[in-house]
């Protein structure tokens, strides 16, 4: 459970209303959608593990919705909000996680590797920090073809001590690519806290006194301070000032994974940390907007209740197509 303090709400920001709101819609597709896949999990429907990102819902929203059209993204397992910020229906991620033909992958995974390629969305590979030399080649492609577009992934801070996370930045700082670089500070790799895997976890000054890219640290918590954040580096990202990156202060709400009960995360750490999507919905109230926002919370209540009953009903892969997809050209 996150915090007992009373909420306190995101701090006042020159944030669009519909902005917000869509924020907010953003940030509950991913908690309710997250919340059912852990009720099918336990239920025996989805097997494997489960990851979610719980009280870190504010980063992939802001992301995502602060990209264009055009831009790509490459999110990891705790930025599902992304995938919908890029138009991916509800029911066809649910139907992926149970393993249906309707799923981005046909029923051949049942786990965030997914990605749709006319959406922009790059799918996630699991070796940590991979994602970081990819987005710097979309970066790079987009920059050598002169079109004003982003490239934006997202990596842990665990992911940051691996040698594919400083290549790419390395390579991104030299030049001078459009990518954006997110990191979710979540205090845990694993079981590990973030001060017992490196010794200076100011990951934004690292990023930028060793290879001057300008850096912000922002409250993940705040989705109106973080989007702001991300806003501003996908915009000098787009106007040639070159990679930027945010480093969003967040708690792993959840374990690890399904299995994994977080029972090493202390009491006090967990007070700091209060929940994103009843921050922003806090300040929509005080500003007026309460009506909107609840009318947002029903409808995205309504579209996963929805979407999990057309995943369910949907079929199976048949057994026959499983080579499918899996070698560019069939085999004779
Ligand atoms: C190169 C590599 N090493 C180890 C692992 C095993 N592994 C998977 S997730 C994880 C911890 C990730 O921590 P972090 O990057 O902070 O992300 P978080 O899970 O906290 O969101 C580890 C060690 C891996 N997937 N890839």
């Amino acid at each position: 459970m996150p915090s007992e303090r009373p909420i306190e709400p995101c701090a006042e920001a020159d944030v669009p209303r519909d902005v917000q709101l869509e924020l907010y819609r953003l940030m509950l597709l991913q908690r309710l959608s997250e919340e059912r896949i852990m009720a099918l999990y336990r239920q025996g429907k989805i097997v494997g593990s489960v990851y979610t990102g719980y009280l870190q819902e504010a980063v992939g929203a802001a992301g995502g919705l602060a990209l264009g059209p055009d831009d790509v993204v490459l999110p990891i397992n705790r930025e599902m909000a992304c995938h919908f910020a890029r138009g991916v229906p509800v029911d066809e991620v649910l139907g992926h996680f149970l393993g249906r033909v309707t799923g981005p992958t046909r029923g051949r995974d049942g786990n965030m590797h997914f990605g749709y390629r006319e959406r922009g969305v790059f799918p996630l590979v699991s070796m940590l920090g991979d994602l970081v030399p990819v987005a710097v080649g979309a970066a790079l492609a987009f920059k050598r073809r002169g079109e004003p577009r982003v490239a934006m992934t997202f990596f842990g801070d665990g992911a940051f001590s691996t040698g594919d996370v400083h290549e790419g930045l390395n390579l991104a700082a030299v030049l001078r690519v459009p990518a954006v670089f997110v990191v979710q500070s979540n205090r845990y790799a694993y079981s590990t806290p973030t001060e017992r895997q490196m010794a200076d976890t100011d990951i934004a000054r690292r990023v930028e006194g060793g290879w001057g890219i300008p850096a912000r640290r922002v409250d993940g918590t705040d989705a109106l301070a973080t989007y702001r954040v991300m806003r501003d580096a996908v915009a000098a990202a787009r106007s040639g000032e070159g990679p930027h990156a945010v480093e969003a202060l967040t708690l792993r709400g959840h374990g690890h994974a399904a299995h994994d009960g977080a029972l090493y995360v202390p009491d006090e750490l967990r007070a700091q940390y209060q929940d994103p999507i009843e921050r922003l919905a806090l300040r929509l109230r005080l500003d007026g907007a309460g009506d909107e926002a609840d009318a947002v919370r029903a409808a995205a209540e309504a579209e996963v209740e929805a979407a999990t009953a057309v995943a369910e009903a949907a079929p199976w892969p048949d057994p026959a197509t499983i080579t499918d997809g899996v070698w560019a050209e069939p085999l004779p």
